[in-house]
């Protein structure tokens, strides 16, 4: 082994314990197990531009087993891709680029991380979108898109459901360029990970359509480095378990307890003398920061390399070149009255699966699928192709039923850039999805979530499959646009809007609802007036398939002489982000209120005050839709009686 490269493994080591010692927070057995094979990916495999680091070639890199975020940092620092010494000696303090798990936006690291599972998915859609990019855009000699999506991770991304799915979802689509580095310590927080997972991991990837490779010692660079050029010639993904003792070099190595805990001061002098490098608390020797500054300049000279690619590309094919930096903007959605053109009544899945296709026309790097029920959720795109092992210039992608891989994949597809991705199951199982929702919104990033059969309106399939909950619980979720259209031009709304900000996520009905008169363009607004835009008694707000009742109600309530206003309140979250003004134009404050909606009524008493609601709190049963909408209240005679004995209070 090259003495220069063991002093900068054990370089990027004590960085990272020294800052986690100065936090007195954070994970050291990763680091300090996992830095030999993460130092020589860096210094010898990956292509990075440290000066650039969004070059858009790069090899992407993604820490799943995010606790290990001290090793990153080190990595970045030594790296050179901008991260001081005063955030490493600021790790996990309020206001430092080294927050206490990896965060998208600093540079140098592709996603967020720290969710267990997660990263990997993300990095199987990274790898998916290079694919993409790759079959579209290279042409004979000039590669424009070549490159590796690397993770790391450790037992317990490997013991996540979603790992599973996402692994199996890269092993059927072959993604030859993801490599995955298993950080095999067999210690999780509670012990020896063999407590609860013995099962053949390596066997489990085969079976995946792995190529998995071991690497008896993790300490060994050379076997690094030949395991992984080995993978990057693979045409399978690749598994490369490099068998690592945690916390190598501290007195606790190999034990659990040094998993997340600090080593304390006398443990962090007694790691470093038993690595050979005695060092102060945050000292780089000259010579390592020298080793490092060469590496960066190997780097740098690769990207520049690329750099005559493009050039010579642009020119040969300046259309193609043209095309492949508009797929990598912001993308626009103009807003033309041909997206808002619907003509008759129908279930807002059908109008939703109108929309994805008139957003595929425009948007040719618009991509996507569902879990196995695109003929339900009405979201396949037509005539653009199924995206698969042979055909990489499909855009429906067949994500089978995965639904937590799904979701994370899209982050990733995102992340990589160049493509728009889209996702798609019933309602009910948002659930399913939920972190990686989450992840969108932390990131901020336009992943569009499209999830028909939204309410008890689904029926026959029972309270199973009606959801109630998940209107709550997503729109209690920061920075998440949540639409319930109730019609055909509402459902227009949510996808025109779809790319102004982060996440959005479409919650469709399976039922045909009528076109509301007065529907359309206001909907941009999150909640507007619908009907009685006067004057009035009484204010009915109501979202999705209820505001057509709000509507039949406030007729029949007008035939007693009560003036009536309804509100039709698509996405609570884009309305809540209006002027006061606006608001109280559209909700007045001194009149009653009712708000309905088939869903729990949690997230409506901020509107309605000491009004009325007609929600559902209980689950549903399995039964004609019609039936159930009776049973729960959802008739005009119920609205009218609750609104007269509000009334009169
Ligand atoms: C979804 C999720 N569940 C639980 C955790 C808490 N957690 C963080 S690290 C960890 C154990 C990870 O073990 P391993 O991947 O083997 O890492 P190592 O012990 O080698 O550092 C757990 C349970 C988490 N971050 N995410």
């Amino acid at each position: 082994m090259n003495n220069m490269d063991n002093k900068a493994v054990n370089a990027v080591r004590c960085l990272a314990i020294d800052a986690i010692q100065a936090a007195n927070s954070g994970h050291p057995g990763l680091p300090l197990g996992a830095a030999p094979f993460a130092y020589k990916l860096y210094a010898d495999h990956m292509k990075f531009s440290p000066s650039n680091p969004k070059f858009i070639d790069r090899d992407r890199f993604v820490l799943s087993a995010g606790h290990g975020s001290a090793l990153m940092y080190s990595l970045l620092y030594h790296f050179g891709f901008g991260l001081t010494m005063d955030d490493i000696k600021n790790f996990r303090q309020l206001g430092y680029k080294t927050s206490g798990h990896p965060e998208y936006g600093t540079p140098g690291v592709e996603t967020s991380t720290g969710p267990l599972g997660q990263g990997i998915a993300n990095a199987v859609g990274m790898a998916l979108a290079e694919s993409v990019l790759a079959a579209k855009f290279n042409k004979p000699g000039l590669n424009l898109v070549d490159h590796y999506t690397y993770a790391l991770l450790g037992e317990g991304c490997l013991m996540e459901g979603i790992e599973y799915e996402a692994a199996s979802l890269a092993g059927t689509l072959k993604l030859n360029k993801l490599i995955v580095l298993y950080d095999c310590n067999k210690i999780t927080i509670e012990g020896n990970s063999d407590i609860a997972f013995d099962e053949d991991i390596f066997k489990r990837h085969e079976a995946q359509g792995w190529n998995v490779i071991v690497v008896e010692c993790g300490e060994d660079l050379d076997a690094v480095d030949a395991a992984i050029q080995k993978a990057k010639h693979s045409d399978k993904p690749t598994l490369i378990a490099f068998k690592t003792v945690i916390g190598y070099g501290s007195p606790k190595a190999g034990s659990a307890s040094c998993h997340g805990a600090p080593l304390g001061l006398d443990g962090v002098v007694a790691t470093k003398k038993a690595l050979g490098y005695e060092y102060a608390p945050f000292e780089v020797p000259q010579d390592v920061t020298e080793h490092f500054a060469k590496k960066i300049e190997q780097h740098e000279k690769e990207c520049a390399e690329w750099e005559k690619i493009r050039d010579e590309y642009k020119k040969k094919y300046p259309d193609e070149y043209a095309e492949f930096e508009k797929w990598h903007e912001k993308p626009v959605i103009e807003d033309t009255d041909d997206l808002w053109q619907f003509d008759s009544a129908m279930s807002t899945r059908k109008a939703g699966g109108v929309m994805l296709n008139r957003l595929a026309a425009r948007l040719d790097n618009f991509i996507g699928g569902s879990a196995d029920l695109a003929p339900s959720n009405l979201t396949g795109l037509k005539d653009v192709g199924d995206y698969g092992k042979d055909n990489r210039l499909g855009r429906n992608i067949h994500f089978g039923i995965r639904e937590h891989a799904m979701a994370a994949i899209c982050n990733g597809i995102y992340l990589h850039g160049g493509l728009l991705p889209f996702c798609s199951t019933f309602f009910a199982f948002s659930d399913y999805l939920k972190n990686a929702i989450r992840m969108s919104a932390i990131m901020n990033i336009p992943v569009l979530y499209v999830f028909s059969h939204d309410s008890i309106g689904v029926g026959e399939d029972g309270p199973t499959h009606q959801p109630i909950e998940q209107l709550a619980g997503l729109r209690a979720m920061p920075n998440l646009k949540v639409f319930r259209p109730c019609d055909a031009r509402e459902t227009a709304a949510a996808f025109v809007s779809a790319y102004d900000g982060g996440p959005t996520v479409v919650v469709e009905s399976r039922q045909d609802l009528p076109l509301i008169e007065g529907s359309g363009r206001k909907a941009l607004k999150g909640g507007y007036v619908i009907k009685g835009d006067g004057e009035c008694d009484l204010c009915i707000i109501a979202a999705g398939s209820e505001v057509d009742l709000a509507v039949r109600s406030a007729d029949e309530l007008e035939k007693t002489g009560i003036k009536v206003r309804v509100v039709s309140m698509p996405c609570m979250e884009i309305f809540d982000e209006q002027t006061e003004e606006y608001k109280n134009s559209v909700i007045p404050r001194n009149v009653k209120k009712i708000a309905i909606e088939a869903g729990s009524a949690m997230c409506w008493y901020k509107y309605v005050g000491d009004g009325a609601l007609v929600c559902i709190d209980h689950f549903g049963e399995s039964g004609k839709a019609n039936k159930l909408f009776e049973r729960y209240g959802f008739t005009v005679e119920n609205v009218v009686d609750t609104a007269k004995k509000l009334l009169q209070k």
